[in-house]
């Protein structure tokens, strides 16, 4: 399962391993993959993991999630 994230206010690789190290946290996270220039987060996940819980977590870093998009 993968879900899409657009993500606001990530401007440099400090970001990106901000919100990686976050989502990390996670068991059902395998991987995440970040495009600073799109503005994306693309989580592969082994499990359901909420969307309230990724919003949590790139929240807490300091960054806007705009949108979350499941995909199988
Ligand atoms: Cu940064």
């Amino acid at each position: 399962m993968k879900k899409k994230l657009i993500v606001k206010g990530m401007s440099c690789m400090h970001c990106v391993s901000a919100v990686k190290e976050g989502l990390s946290g996670f068991e059902q996270v395998e991987d995440v993959e970040v495009s600073l220039e799109d503005e994306r987060v693309d989580i592969t996940l082994t499990e359901e993991l909420s969307d309230e819980k990724i919003k949590d977590s790139i929240e807490d870093q300091g960054y806007e999630v705009v949108e979350i998009k499941e995909e199988r």
